[in-house]
């Protein structure tokens, strides 16, 4: 990988298209001359450009990150080093899970910029649920991506000292950490200047969140586990915004976020976005029953995500776990060999727990924090996307607080599916 020399300056079109002119390997994809080649910049996210770059040959994606939050602008300055930390967990995510992040081409760490693989014709996920369409492959891929970086990042499969290395190797994506600190686990539980909702009608719920102490206990004790719990390399953002998609093929982006944090952080983002997709899609139904299948395939599939994700999970701990916790030598035997499994269980259940803690958190941010998503945003009617978000937010806060009454997936999706055609009372 090269690496930039001189100082980071932000390449729209013209200096991007020479940069990449002065890369051979990169030249060699796009084909014909540099003049030819169609830039377009298609960032929707919410801190980064993103640009698609197609010559007659083939194409490539280029990311690279601003100096500040886009989404925000330039009052909110955000550390550059997050295009390294993004590099660093796609590297290793690729050696880990292979074919399921996208290939990386170049990396250039003074501009903090990235090019890879375009994805095509895959689309943003989340894209993909607005409009109900079922990916018959995802349950397979991302429970092989989560199951396979978390297992093989942790301590059931790594020694003492290689873990502690890694920790550190991350620990400076501190501002990201931040972020999220705040956005998730803090602000949508106080009077934020950035706090948004749909108004008036969540007015009344907005303001119960405020004032709920059993949920702010619930929330505080979530915030602590995601500062202080280095249990695996997450991903750290994985919601359905971070997932590309074909009927084929599935690839994970935008690690950026990542840091050895807990795991239950990342496996609750995919069950929390899959039923916020659930709960949205009453308000894109153009007549009732329109979605139905597709909302019983979400449903089935939050179960299967939790299902296969611990299967495979247990598998590889079960397949020989080299790493420092656990040790053999204390497990002999056959009363050793069931006590162990047991103790796997044990691990499992708690792990489910943290899960479902995380996805309701992950819920509650995305209708009463800054930062929103597509599956509600687009429902056109403010009253039906409120009404949509209302029942989001009652299971959320039943995972958050009674977390102890969901001791399996089929508790989290019964409680959803009965909160299907629930009509809250909104203020008008
Ligand atoms: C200011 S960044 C807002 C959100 O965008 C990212 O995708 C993360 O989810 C972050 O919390
Ligand atoms: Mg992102």
């Amino acid at each position: 990988m090269a690496q930039g020399q001189g100082d980071y300056r932000i390449l729209h079109e013209a200096a991007l298209r020479d940069y990449l002119a002065g890369l051979p390997e990169l030249k060699a994809i796009l084909g014909g001359e540099p003049a030819s080649w169609a830039i377009t910049e298609v960032g929707d996210g919410n801190l980064n450009l993103v640009f698609i770059v197609n010559g007659d040959g083939g194409g490539i994606a280029v990311k690279q990150a601003l100096p500040y939050v886009r989404l925000v602008g330039e009052s909110w300055p955000l550390p550059l080093s997050r295009a390294h930390y993004e590099y660093l967990a796609l590297s290793r995510q690729a050696q880990l899970a292979p074919g399921l992040v996208p290939a990386l081409l170049h990396h250039n760490e003074t501009l903090a910029l990235t090019v890879m693989e375009l994805l095509e014709p895959h689309i943003i996920m989340r894209k993909g649920l607005v409009a109900a369409t079922r990916y018959l492959r995802f349950v397979d891929d991302i429970t092989t991506f989560m199951a396979r970086t978390l297992f093989f990042t942790s301590d059931l499969a790594r020694s003492a000292a290689e873990k502690k290395e890694a920790i550190a190797a991350f620990a400076g994506n501190h501002a990201l950490c931040k972020i999220t600190e705040d956005l998730i686990f803090t602000d949508p539980y106080r009077i934020a200047e950035q706090n948004r909702w749909t108004a008036p009608y969540l007015d009344g719920l907005a303001a119960s969140l405020r004032d709920d102490m059993d949920l702010h206990v619930a929330i505080s004790r979530l915030k602590l586990k995601f500062m202080a719990s280095p249990e695996a390399l997450i991903h750290g953002d994985l919601h359905t915004g971070s997932i590309m998609v074909t009927e084929n093929e599935t690839r994970v982006i935008d690690p950026e976020f990542a840091f050895y944090g807990p795991m239950g952080f990342d496996v609750g983002a995919v069950l929390a976005n899959l039923l916020m997709a659930y709960f949205a899609s009453a308000g894109h139904a153009r007549a009732p029953g329109e979605r139905a299948a597709f909302e019983a395939w979400v449903l089935e599939t939050v179960e299967q995500v939790w299902t296969e994700f611990a299967r495979k999970f247990l598998d590889l701990w079960r397949a020989g776990a080299a790493g420092d916790a656990y040790p053999v030598s204390l497990f002999g035997g056959e009363n050793g060999a069931r006590r162990l499994e047991a103790e796997r269980q044990s691990y499992m259940q708690r792990l489910f727990a943290d899960t479902v803690g995380f996805a309701a958190a992950k819920t509650i941010r995305r209708i009463f924090g800054l930062a929103h998503n597509i599956d509600f945003e687009l429902i056109e009617h403010p009253k039906q996307r409120a009404v949509s978000e209302a029942r989001a937010v009652r299971l959320a806060r039943a995972m958050m607080v009674e977390t102890a009454a969901f001791p399996a997936i089929a508790d989290v999706t019964g409680a959803a599916r009965k909160l299907r055609d629930w009509q809250p009372e909104l203020t008008s």
